[in-house]
């Protein structure tokens, strides 16, 4: 007898798939990346979706191809992908928040976050748009640390080790439940991200991950966990600095420090 086999993700019914759903995307030297996943996003079977890439001036010409794709894609009467060009590198946390803002004002429902080089896996937002609709939860992450989720081969034993301790360090100082609070790969509902203030976020690198999810778990959001393969880049470098591991080294102290009511010093702005 053959081994069962696993059924095909069912596709999404006609109405949901037609919700306004924008996939943000920050690029800094994303060259080699971008027109890739512009085409795998624009094949997928849901109606609503857009891109809006959001290129800090990339030296490597990212934001030109970016604008060529938005003429290849866009068509009149249904823009499909919109470029923000800023002016100068200023970190993810500032691009996403731009970007997600820029989203939510033209409409979106939902907006996703999802990184330019291939390691989130665009075959799961339709997914996570189903949970999302079907839960009425208000964040669904992709998680690589709920069971079935899984990390690629290319990392080795310690980057692996690395960051499942650099969630775990978050997770533990902040007290959530969380698995994957470190996780680029979330969908929002425009209401949650409404709550979540972006133009008062303080990250101005990765940790915006850590900020923006402790700041709607606060608020009183729902927030589902769906597992994900995370692929490693093939081409093109990884952004992460030094100054960036120290940021999200002390956000989760700083955010604590916060929330129990004690502002941490040095914060940009008192709340
Ligand atoms: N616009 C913008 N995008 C950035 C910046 N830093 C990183 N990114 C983008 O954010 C995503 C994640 O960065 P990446 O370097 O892959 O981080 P890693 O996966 O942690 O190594 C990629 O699409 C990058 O191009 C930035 O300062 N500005
Ligand atoms: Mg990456």
């Amino acid at each position: 007898m053959s081994a069962p086999r696993t059924p095909a993700a069912a596709p999404l019914p006609a109405e949901w798939g037609r919700t306004p759903l924008t996939v943000v995307m920050p690029t800094y030297n994303e060259a080699q990346n971008l027109p890739t996943m512009a085409e795998a996003l624009m094949a997928l079977p849901l109606e609503g979706l857009r891109l809006l890439v959001v290129d800090d001036n990339s030296p490597d010409g990212t934001g030109t191809i970016a604008d060529q794709l938005s003429e290849k894609y866009n068509e009149p009467g249904r823009t499909r992908m919109g470029v923000l060009h800023r002016t100068a590198k200023d970190g993810l946390g500032r691009a996403y928040a731009a970007g997600m803002t820029r989203a939510v004002e033209e409409g979106a429902a939902y907006v996703l976050q999802m990184d330019a080089d291939g390691s989130h896996p665009t075959d799961k937002i339709a997914e996570m748009l189903g949970v999302a609709l079907a839960t009425g939860a208000d964040l669904v992450v992709g998680s690589r640390y709920v069971p079935g989720g899984t990390l690629s081969d290319a990392w080795k034993p310690h980057r692996k080790l690395l960051s499942r301790w650099a969630n775990a360090y978050a997770s533990g100082i902040l007290g959530t439940r969380v698995r994957d609070i470190t996780s680029g790969f979330n969908l929002w509902s425009a209401p949650a991200l409404r709550a979540v203030r972006l133009d008062t976020v303080d990250s101005a690198g990765y940790s915006f991950q850590v900020e923006t999810k402790y700041r709607a778990l606060r608020a009183g959001f729902t927030v589902m966990e769906v597992p994900i393969h995370f692929e490693d880049r093939t081409a093109g470098v990884s952004k992460m600095d030094l100054a960036v591991q120290l940021e999200s080294v002390a956000m989760p102290w700083r955010l604590r420090s916060r929330a129990l009511g004690h502002p941490a010093r040095g914060g940009r702005r008192a709340r």
